[in-house]
Formats: structure tokens, sequence, C-alpha cells
């Protein structure tokens, strides 16, 4: 392969170079000099979260998102936007409309596969639709996909083909929704490539560029990066927390049945002070967190000091003080009334509650703490 300044790394579209071996995009010269140009190319990140399953995040400043990003506005083009169905608000994009002008919208909504299996998925799709709603986007069409598991991704297609018009199509979404995985889905459908060109990670911004894609019809389809936004807890845990936290399996759902004044700890990265109150009997609640993290069930009187003994050690994750989270601050949710309610923390999980209820929750100031109908 000749050396110019032009090669992209397939893996994650940002540009080749041989000089600086810390910085983005490096491989060594003879390396690149040898590669069959036909082939993919991949920088030693990229090489190295595919091989190795490094961690290898990077941290991309909203400014510059926006600056790479709004380029498709200009674009006459067929937007699919990508969101994660466990962090809706969380992963909706902040300023969407600025983002993609006047373009037509698809969403979809992925990871529909960590959703218990006994969940209403139509009920689902129409709380979405009304989120986009209140969210002021309107979109031509939605769907809930898998790109994982490989879930209505032809279904998806048959929707792009339908809206696109031979305009080329841009796959957009905060960091981590999967965008780069539905891709790779797409392309091995059109090439019949098994393994994943593009690079794939859990760790956030992986994908630095626009990747771009022939389609049958002579448009392309590009995978392009993605932002965490300041809400989503993923954006405060380090590696060793991230894997445990993201839930990677379909969520077993946890029943607890509670009386006033216990707390419930989500191992030391947020906990939920059941309160007495003006009709607050016990409370039933449906936990939704990774499999991975262990719930610490304790009376409210003790919750202060085993928090401040046991963190690190029993509530875990995050494992040490290295891990440094932000400090934690409460929301309080005093419902009266009836109704099923789900209490959220950003790209965390959820509880699900009957009210009336009176809640506290700890997390980490930043990360978004909020309330909505049930979902399930
Ligand atoms: N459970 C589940 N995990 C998924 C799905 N799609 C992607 N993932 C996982 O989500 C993580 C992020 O996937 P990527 O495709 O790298 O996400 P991205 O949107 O391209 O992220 P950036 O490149 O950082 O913007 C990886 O660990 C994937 O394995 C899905 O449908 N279900
Ligand atoms: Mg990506």
């Amino acid at each position: 392969m000749q050396l110019t300044d032009d090669i992209k790394c397939s893996g994650c579209g940002v540009t080749i170079q041989t000089e600086y071996k810390e910085k983005e995009g490096f491989i060594p010269k003879h390396v690149v000099l040898k590669h069959d140009e036909n082939e993919p190319i991949y920088c030693q990140r990229c090489f190295r979260i595919r091989n190795y399953q490094e961690y290898a995040s990077n941290d991309l400043a909203s400014e510059d998102y926006i600056k790479v990003i709004s380029q498709i506005n200009t674009k006459d083009s067929l937007i699919v936007l990508i969101v994660d169905i466990f962090d809706f608000s969380g992963s909706f994009l902040p300023n969407i409309k600025r983002l993609t002008g006047q373009n037509d919208v698809i969403l979809a909504a992925n990871k529909v596969d960590l959703l218990p299996s006994s969940v209403n998925k139509e009920k689902i799709l129409s709380w979405v639709n009304e989120l986009c709603q209140d969210e002021g986007l309107q979109v031509l069409d939605s769907i809930l996909i898998s790109s994982k598991k490989n879930i209505y991704i032809d279904e998806l297609l048959e929707l792009i083909k339908k809206y696109k018009n031979n305009r080329d199509v841009y796959i957009v979404g905060s960091s981590n929704v999967g965008k780069s995985k539905l891709v790779n889905q797409i392309i091995r459908r059109l090439s019949g490539v098994e393994k994943d060109v593009l690079t794939v990670s859990y760790a956030p911004n992986t994908t630095l560029n626009f990747v771009g894609f022939p389609l049958e019809d002579g448009t392309t389809i590009y995978d392009t990066p993605g932002v965490l936004n300041k809400h989503q807890y993923l954006r405060y845990l380090t590696k060793t927390s991230l894997k445990q936290s993201i839930p990677q399996k379909e969520i077993k759902a946890q029943i607890y049945q509670l009386d006033p004044e216990q707390t419930l700890f989500i191992g030391g990265l947020a906990r939920f002070d059941f309160l007495a109150g003006d009709k607050c009997g016990k409370s039933n609640v449906v936990l939704y967190f990774s499999n991975n993290l262990s719930i610490h069930r304790t009376k409210l009187e003790n919750a202060d000091k085993l928090f401040e003994e046991k963190r690190y050690t029993l509530l875990t994750p995050p494992y040490s003080p290295n891990e440094a989270l932000p400090r934690f601050v409460k929301t309080d949710f005093h419902m009266r009334g009836t109704g099923k309610f789900d209490i959220v923390i950003s790209g965390l999980g959820f509880i699900s509650v009957r009210a009336p209820f009176h809640i506290v929750v700890h997390a980490p100031v930043m990360v978004g703490v909020y309330l909505r109908k049930a979902i399930i």
C-alpha cells in the first residue's frame, strides 16, 4: 500500500499516520507499506481492541463531536437515529434537530435483547414514539432492534430502502448505542463478510470519524462517531466497573418486598432509601439492572455507616477510590395517589414501584435520575 495522507482506519475512520506512536491513527510504516490495498486496515488502537479486547476509551469533546456530525445537516440524506432502549433519555442526542437539519429521520431503538422477554414490545414502541414527540422530533418511522442478536435488522433495512430515495444514509447516535455493531450487520448482509469490519467496543468513543460503505444502489451508508451525554452513568465509570455495570444479557427482573425505612444499594453505584410516609407501607419493587451487579438491602439507619465502611469491598463496583465517582447527591421522589412508575438512573437501570411511595435516590451529581410512567 502506498503511504498517502488520506488512508483511513477501516475500524474507526481515523486518518492513519506513521509518525507518532501515542497519537490517534498510528500504524508502523512497514506495516502500511506491506498492507494489501484490498483488505481493511486497522490503526494500532483498533488492532488492540479487536484482538486483545483492550479498553481504549477516547474522550471526544462534545464541541468536536458537533463539528464532525453537523456536516450531515448540509447533505440531503436519510438519518437513522439510534438510541439505547435501556437508557432512552440518556442516549437521546440533545440538539438532534440542529445536527440533522431538514433531513428525514428513522428512529431505531437498539439493544431490545436486554429487556426481559416477557415485555410487551408494542407497548415499548409506543412509549418510544411518545418520547420522540416529547423531544420535538418528527420521525418517519420507528423500530425496536438488536444489533447484537440480529433482531429486526432486515426490517430496519426494509425501512431504509423505503425512505432513502436514492440518498446516502447516516447512522447517528450517542456513544455506545451500537451504531457500529448495526453497520457491521448491514455490511454482513451486503458483502457476506462474516467478521465485524468496524470496531465495536464497550468503551465509549470507539468510532472517531465517518466510515462509509457502498450500498447496492450506488449510494453510501455511513457509520458515525458518538458522544456520551453528561448525565449518563457510563461517562463516570472506568474499565473495571464498566463491564459489570452495563447489562450484557437479558435483564432478570429482581423483586423485593421492602418495609419502610429500608435501603437498597446497587453495588456501590447508587442507593434507594424507602422512607415511611403518609400511607407508604410495604413497597413491592422490581429492579432492572445488570445481572452482574449485586444488590444489598439494609436498614436505613445503618445505610450511611455501611456505605462508608464497605464501599469498595462489599458494595462494589467501584472497587477502589481510584475509580473516583463524582460526589453523591440525593433526589427525592414523593408520589401520592396511584399508578406504577419507574425511577431511572441514566445508563445504569431502573426500579419499578407503585404509588404511593417516598423514595430518596443517592447517585453521583451529574448523573440523570428521573421518574417516568412504568414501561414494563
Ligand atoms: N446487548 C446488546 N449490546 C449491544 C447491541 N449493540 C451493540 N451492543 C454493545 O454495545 C457496545 C457498543 O457498541 P458499538 O457498536 O461500539 O457502539 P457505537 O454506537 O458504535 O459507539 P461509538 O463508536 O463509541 O459511538 C458494545 O459492547 C456492543 O457489543 C445490542 O443490540 N444489544
Ligand atoms: Mg462506533
